[in-house]
């Protein structure tokens, strides 16, 4: 059913903060985490009031905290704010505007920090650069950056004018970002002449321009100099982000914002069709990043905090640029490979950068685990306080490890889950209250209830599998997919009637902890990464070999799950290696190198029902080599089960 790693253990063993850890905490003890918790679900709208009024800058004051329309929600109604000036101005003329917001580090070891203060200048620099390309309120621009500080100043200039953001990671191919970008009709496209990514060059300014060929609605590319190669520019159309910045003033007045105003796009894979623009809004999206970066990670201003995601992901927005500048900590950010030069590449920014809190993803640990203890032990780690892991579901034995090596046995971590969809972390253990259990990401954060539903909408009992659904609105929760109401209200809530459903699978046990079991829709789960099988299917059948295609995923030690792919070739194409190697391509060139599948098996034709349906739950069992128990009795043709088997 899953196609993650998952826990055996129903009640886990169970690791509790230091006393030393508590005493320091913003939340000490389960007492004052279960007062909070009710407050914040017996009567959420006067949590909320509060909390946004205490951790908020805002222009207007809101006249209604929540308006409820399922599956709609507004928060803070009628309220106006700046999500920039959150991040960025309120910091200054305060202690903080002179310590480092950025420190950036790129792969070949050159290093920029910016305080708040030049932070600030920079964001109103290029928030003039964009109302002089013509981007008004409401205007979308595509960001396709490596991870630098002025992928981190785009995002924040686009937030201050109003505009809309859409950050398209840097693997993805030119095909995607064509996609993305006529999906939601950006004006700009943000990118740098190209990006290191172990010791290569990422080609972003050549995928653009592949791309942008086929984007009407793209007026200018901005080239930021990242690498100093030569690049193709279009003239009237690209520019260069220094020549841009040089002529502009660094006075720039932000403008207030309604709360329900929209902050960013970012596509995301789902179980049918190409990948769906979760829309975010300003208010509530940035009030449930602020208060979950102070509570679970336990932020406070004088953390030296590192996310390693990428801001193509939704943890790169909400957990590298707003949840933690909206706190007025200080932020690393790394743009290449952890092992470029070495497996250690990590550890010795964490050394030299003293960094406290360090969030990263299960995948990544294990690597690290696999890499060898003493690349870590050549580095002092004594900076870390806190860890944190998201992603996907990770196995006790890689959570340990990560405790005992990385943490010293003195560091808390919390395992965070949520999602694109959710804006911040949802279910989680806050640090100096509660303790952890290795492999359960924990309790449901303030405001949020999850319950787990059988097929027919009821509730099951404790330590029982089910399907994990949210069964009221929070702060930062999604607010549609762009141009889309349909597909919004029939993705997520029409399992069961009135409650989002998220597509994973899941079990609480009898102390409350949540245990997620990974998707049990068709979304894969690779590297933290969300693939959905239709967009890989869908880009083996675009190749001209192919007659029909069908994508699992297989339980993966290093990687959550594999892809693995079915294909049928057409008449007169033969089997072959090279075949194999060019449908790999085939579809890190459509959707990017994450998608790449881990293994192609070949057959005569795909196992069917006799109804013509697919059967992808004997395909999950024969990528996994298991026996096969099912019925096949509705099979059509028996003997290309074996053919697939012996494949393996
Ligand atoms: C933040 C992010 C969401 C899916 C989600 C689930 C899986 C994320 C997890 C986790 C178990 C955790 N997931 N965090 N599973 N434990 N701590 O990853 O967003 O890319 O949208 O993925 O990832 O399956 O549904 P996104």
């Amino acid at each position: 059913m899953s196609d993650k790693t998952s826990s055996s253990a129903t009640d886990g063993e169970r690791v509790s903060p230091s006393p030393e850890f508590r005493k320091q905490a913003t939340v000490k003890s389960m007492a004052e985490y279960k007062r909070l918790y009710a407050e914040s679900v017996t009567n959420p709208e006067k949590f909320w009031n509060a909390q946004a009024k205490e951790l908020l800058q805002w222009r207007k004051p809101w006249k209604k905290t929540l308006e409820w329309k399922e599956p709609q929600a507004k928060w803070f109604v009628g309220g106006k704010l700046n999500v920039c000036e959150n991040c960025v101005d309120r910091h200054l003329g305060t202690p903080r505007e002179n310590k480092a917001a950025l420190i950036f580090e790129g792969e070949p070891g050159d290093q920029q920090t910016l305080t708040y203060k030049q932070l600030h200048v920079e964001v109103c620099k290029f928030a003039n650069v964009l109302e002089s390309l013509g981007v008004k309120k409401g205007d979308r621009i595509a960001i396709y950056m490596p991870m630098t500080c002025e992928a981190v100043v785009a995002m924040l200039a686009s937030a201050r004018i109003g505009a809309v953001h859409t950050v398209i990671f840097g693997g993805f191919s030119s095909e995607s970002i064509k996609d993305r970008v006529n999906d939601c009709q950006a004006k700009i496209v943000v990118t740098a002449d190209g990006g290191w990514r172990r010791g290569s060059v990422v080609p972003l300014k050549q995928n653009v321009n592949k791309a942008v060929t086929g984007c009407p609605t793209v007026t200018n590319v901005v080239v930021v100099k990242r690498i100093g190669n030569r690049v193709s520019m279009k003239p009237g159309r690209d520019v260069w982000y220094h020549t841009l910045m040089h002529d502009a003033s660094h006075k720039h007045t932000a403008k207030a914002f309604d709360a329900e105003s929209p902050l960013f796009i970012l596509y995301t894979s789902g179980s049918t069709g190409k990948p769906k623009g979760v829309l975010h809004t300003s208010g509530g999206y940035l009030m449930h990043t602020t208060i979950t970066s102070k509570y679970v990670f336990d932020l406070k201003e004088s953390d030296t905090y590192w996310c390693t995601a990428d801001i193509g992901w939704i943890t790169g927005h909400s957990y590298v640029t707003y949840g933690i500048l909206s706190n007025g900590a200080t932020n690393v950010i790394y743009e290449g490979a952890p092992n470029f030069p070495d497996v250690d590449r990590f550890w010795d920014i964490v050394e030299r950068h003293r960094v406290t809190i360090f969030y990263t993803a299960p995948t990544a640990i294990r690597a690290f685990m696999k890499w060898g203890d003493k690349h870590i032990k050549k580095h002092d780690l004594s900076s870390l306080r806190l860890l944190g892991s998201v992603g996907e579901p990770i196995n006790p034995e890689a959570w340990k490890w990560y405790h005992k090596t990385i943490g010293g046995g003195r560091c808390p971590i919390v395992d965070t889950w949520w999602q694109t969809e959710t804006g911040g972390i949802m279910i989680t253990t806050l640090p100096g209250a509660a303790y952890s259990k290795p492999g359960s990401a924990g309790l449901p954060f303030f405001g949020v209830v999850p319950k787990v539903f059988d097929d027919d909408g009821n509730e099951v009992r404790k330590g029982k599998n089910g399907k994990l659904v949210l069964t009221s609105p929070w702060p930062g929760m999604l607010r549609g997919l762009y141009g889309d109401k349909k597909r919004y209200k029939e993705t997520y809530w029409s399992e069961y009637k009135g409650v989002y459903f998220c597509g994973d699978g899941c079990k609480q046990d009898k102390d409350g902890y949540f245990w997620i079991v990974g998707r049990i829709d068709d979304v894969l789960n690779v590297s933290g990464h969300r693939i959905g099988t239709a967009e890989v299917e869908s880009a083996l059948v675009g190749h001209s070999g192919v007659a029909e295609a069908a994508v699992v995923g297989r339980p993966d030690e290093l990687k959550g799950s594999a892809v693995v792919c079915f294909v049928t070739l057409k008449e007169g194409v033969r089997q072959s290696d090279a075949v194999r190697t060019e449908l790999r391509n085939h579809v890190g060139e459509v959707i990017g190198a994450v998608a790449k599948p881990d293994e192609i098996r070949f057959a005569q034709a795909l196992p069917k029902t006799r109804s013509g349906k697919i059967m992808r739950r004997l395909l999950k069992d024969i990528a996994a080599g298991k026996e096969i128990h099912q019925d096949t009795t509705t099979l059509e043709d028996i003997k290309v089960v074996k053919q697939l088997q012996e494949q393996g």
